[in-house]
């Protein structure tokens, strides 16, 4: 049960994550919404909602939402997300992993840290080639499935505190992952200094987020909910690091989870030329001004009429329909587009920690995938659509026999 008296566990931010200026600039309200993540054991379970409002540092450039959900809530014992359900991540960090090994002549003498380690789905690379590895996530389940697969795992949140301590005890990472979790802490500022404290002198540190650009350019709202208080833009992000004597050197653009960046951050300043363009494309297309976000609200808007009004021509045709992936962007979509039981029969999903249990919201009940072919709906909501390559092939023979996948994001349409 999440119990109702969370909804005091909330902070209304004033000043901007990571410069502290003031003067923040809404350009999204997606109104009163239920936490994405915290899937629901009854479909009737009471859920405390919250304002889900985004916002722009006139100073620093940074996107960020204005209310903080208490992290002991967002990332509680039964957190359900683990990495190890999508085979297109497990591959792609295992090329990441690889890749690191090569570049930093990584061996039985080096370490890797990786913050927000999940499962062991990226460490357990190292670990399989004698290289010591130390994960560290707050999340007790995905933590136990890590030390299960002898990827060693500490469960805790990383602050620049716990980095100050374990540093102090000679623990410093010749390589340090931070995959999708600099969006989600509530201390952006301890978690870069821990960061700088961790790392070796020669260190690197390899983060992947979202990428801001992507998410704007192609209408991405649904990766806006509360575990994400950040949205990075490469401009924010060099002057997050420059805070902390850590410096952007490099950043490769990923098409994973809708459009990443992978940033490479070090101790010394060597920026590449490549970042260097990146960093003038950015300020020549206007990411570090308000002009650049101040029509998005209209453009989701209208993305999210485009779905609704595809959903109910097909139902009222009769159809019936069911939706794939119990994502947490997913989880944004229906909530902010209103849909529900009147329109999706049940949600499935490979996870099975989300089997059994029900969307929030809007508390459609997640189902396991095979309930696909059994119930042959005539058309599914493909609502882990950053993974549509991965999952309409995985689902050919519901296609072969007539079903079809609504892909609602960037536009709207059915494959
Ligand atoms: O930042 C985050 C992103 C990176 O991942 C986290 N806050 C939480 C999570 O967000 P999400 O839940 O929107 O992520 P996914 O990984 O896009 O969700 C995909 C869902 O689809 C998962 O529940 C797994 C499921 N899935 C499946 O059932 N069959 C995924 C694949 C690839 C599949 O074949």
């Amino acid at each position: 049960m999440i119990p109702l008296d969370i909804s005091a566990r909330v902070r209304i931010e004033t000043q901007c994550r990571s410069c502290k200026g003031e003067g923040l600039r809404p350009f999204l309200d997606l109104g009163s919404m239920p936490l994405a993540d915290r899937l629901l054991s009854a479909p009737d379970e009471a859920e405390p909602t919250f304002p889900l409002v985004v916002a722009f540092c006139p100073h620093c450039a940074l996107v960020q939402i204005l209310h903080t959900v208490d992290p002991e809530v967002l990332f509680a014992a039964d957190y359900p997300y683990f990495s190890s359900f999508s085979p297109a991540l497990l591959e792609h960090s295992r090329k990441n992993a690889l890749e690191r090994i090569e570049d930093q002549h990584l061996g039985s003498d080096s370490l890797i840290v990786e913050l927000a380690s999940n499962d062991g789905y990226l460490l357990k690379n190292y670990a399989e080639r004698g290289i010591p590895v130390l994960g560290i996530d707050p999340a007790p389940g995905p933590a136990a499935a890590a030390n299960a697969i002898g990827v060693h795992t500490e469960v805790a949140f990383f602050t620049s505190e716990y980095a100050f301590e374990i540093a102090a005890q000679g623990i410093q990472a010749d390589v340090l992952h931070a995959n999708n979790v600099l969006a989600h802490v509530a201390d952006t500022n301890g978690f870069v200094a821990g960061i700088a404290h961790l790392l070796k002198p020669g260190g690197v540190a390899v983060i992947e987020v979202p990428y801001l650009k992507a998410l704007i350019d192609h209408v991405e709202f649904d990766t806006i909910y509360h575990e994400h208080l950040c949205y990075f833009s490469l401009t924010a992000l060099d002057a997050l690091f420059r805070r902390h004597g850590l410096y952007l050197n490099d950043a490769e653009h990923l098409s994973i989870h809708g459009g990443s960046l992978r940033i490479f951050v070090g101790k010394s300043a060597h920026q590449t030329d490549r970042l260097k363009e990146d960093l003038a494309r950015e300020k020549a297309e206007g990411l570090d001004s308000w002009t650049y976000f101040e029509k998005f609200g209209e453009k989701v808007a209208a993305l999210r009429d485009e779905v609704c009004d595809q959903i109910a021509r097909l139902k009222a045709g009769g159809a019936r329909l069911a939706a794939y992936g119990a994502a947490a962007k997913g989880a944004t979509l229906l909530n902010y587009c209103g849909i529900g039981p009147d329109q999706i029969d049940f949600v499935v999903d490979r996870n099975t920690h989300k089997q059994g249990k029900f969307m929030p919201g809007r508390h459609l009940p997640i189902r396991d995938v095979a309930s696909l072919s059994d119930s042959a709906p005539d058309y599914v909501l493909l609502l882990a659509w950053n993974f549509a390559d991965e999952i309409l092939i995985q689902q050919q023979a519901y296609r072969d026999a007539g079903g079809r996948f609504i892909v609602p994001i960037p536009t709207c349409r059915v494959v």
